[in-house]
């Protein structure tokens, strides 16, 4: 009879499980074997057995390690430390299989053996080892060209879309960027020293495959500041293929900047309106392209829900050029965590001090103009507060019929 029929009920179906891969694991490492037992007991308990406790890490370094140890290390003796490592991933997660092996190996040789390829952050995650393996383990990495990620109060590794690996959408080279500010910040990703964790995430177009509007401290989402263009020959091909234009693209404009004409087949545009959401680009992309001045908005405060609640980001920055070496940005992200880790409590993220203290003070704190894009509705909501000495005292627009 099965020691673990909650977890054989999991093998079942057609996708892949992670009960098969621990049972592989199993055969070949007795820390797997303990996690295959542990992790039953788990779903018969309801419970998971694990606890936190103990800082734990390897030489030189505060963050990239998280402390792992079971509540039952009596039964599971194998699994008394299983601290978790992130390594950094390569931007886009591109990799040769020679590579993916050597990681492969080092894990086996140090660890469980067992991955998640990639953490919700985007690292390759190493689950489980003891305290005195870490070292070495880092070492190896190290000899293998690779790094530890972030964790704890620092900056999380930094993440991108596929971008210009990939895909035709993307404004500016992700990939490119990921891996200059990776670099770029390297004290900051390995030695926590802020209120809490921030992160910077980047995605080539507001199709946002990266989500770094949903859970990036600092969102840099690539957009275009001239306007799109319409090619009315490609237009009609797609009419031609049965595209209802109206139903489909027009009256799905979010700002409702576009407008057809049934009888000519045109499609025409107001650009002042259009807020480059990436709709009619994608549906009609042969049609449709982006505009040519390519760069990317710059966002903030978004994040998961401890201390406030759930956050999206804002707008910060609505046009940048985004081109190395990223001067301007990397200029703008350090006056915006110095402020924040003057100004952050104990686990408050961005988006939580600047809700707390307003946004008029963090514009003040980190010296940057405020711009109408940062509201979001110019017209109705008085978010930005003007110091008196900067408005100035213009003539009354004369009355018009
Ligand atoms: Fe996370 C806390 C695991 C990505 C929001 N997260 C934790 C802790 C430390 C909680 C805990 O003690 O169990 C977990 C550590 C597990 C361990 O032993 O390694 C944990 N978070 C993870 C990972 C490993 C889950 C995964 O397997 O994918 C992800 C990191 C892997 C990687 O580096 O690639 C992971 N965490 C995220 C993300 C997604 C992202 O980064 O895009 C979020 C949402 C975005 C954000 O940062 O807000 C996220 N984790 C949190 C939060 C809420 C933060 C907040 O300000 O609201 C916590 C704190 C908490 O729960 O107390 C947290
Ligand atoms: Fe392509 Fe845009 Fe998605 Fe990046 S976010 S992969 S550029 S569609």
């Amino acid at each position: 009879e099965s020691k673990t029929p909650q977890l054989d009920d999991l093998e079942k179906g057609p996708w892949p499980s992670f009960v098969k891969e621990m049972k592989r694991a199993a055969e070949k490492s007795d820390m797997s074997a303990d996690l295959v037992g542990l992790v039953e007991r788990s779903y018969v308990d309801k419970i998971g057995h694990w606890k936190h406790g103990g800082i734990v890490g390897v030489k030189g370094y505060g963050g990239g390690v998280i402390g792992r140890y079971t509540d039952l290390p009596e039964e599971f003796p194998n699994l008394k430390e299983f601290h978790t490592m992130r390594v950094a991933a390569p931007s886009g997660w591109f990799y040769t299989t020679e590579k993916l092996r050597e990681i492969c190996d080092i894990w086996e040789r140090h660890g469980s053996g067992l991955t998640n390829m990639h953490g919700a952050t985007g690292d390759i995650i190493f689950l489980g080892t003891t305290t005195a393996e870490l070292q070495p383990t880092f070492d190896e990495l190290s000899e293998h060209n690779m790094d530890l990620g972030g964790s704890g109060s620092d900056l999380r590794s930094p993440s991108c879309c596929v971008g210009p690996g990939r895909c035709e959408h993307a404004c500016y080279d992700t990939l490119d960027m990921c891996y200059d500010i990776t670099n770029e910040f390297q004290d900051e990703l390995h030695r926590p020293m802020w209120p809490y964790k921030s992160k910077i995430k980047m995605s080539g177009c507001a199709n946002d495959c990266v989500a770094a509007a949903a859970r990036a401290d600092i969102s840099v989402i690539g957009t275009w500041r001239d306007s799109i263009t319409i090619d009315q020959d490609e237009v009609k091909k797609y009419i031609d293929e049965g595209m209802d234009v109206k139903a489909e693209v027009v009256d799905k404009c979010p700002t409702r900047c576009m407008a057809f004409n049934a009888e000519t087949g045109e499609l025409t545009l107001n650009p002042r309106e259009c807020n480059r959401c990436m709709h009619c680009v994608n549906r009609m992309g042969k049609a449709v392209k982006q505009g040519k001045d390519k760069g990317a908005t710059i966002l903030v405060g978004a994040k998961s829900t401890i201390v406030k609640s759930a956050f999206m980001s804002w707008v910060l920055v609505p046009f940048m050029k985004m081109e190395a070496p990223y001067t301007e940005f990397k200029d703008l992200v350090n006056r915006i965590w110095d402020w924040w880790d003057e100004n952050g409590k104990t686990r408050e993220r961005l988006g939580e001090t600047i809700y707390r203290v307003g946004m008029g003070e963090f514009l003040r704190g980190i010296d940057l103009p405020a711009v109408p894009q940062m509201v979001y509705r110019p017209r109705s909501n008085p978010y930005v507060f003007w110091q008196p000495d900067e408005v100035e005292q213009t003539e009354a627009p004369e009355a018009t019929e």
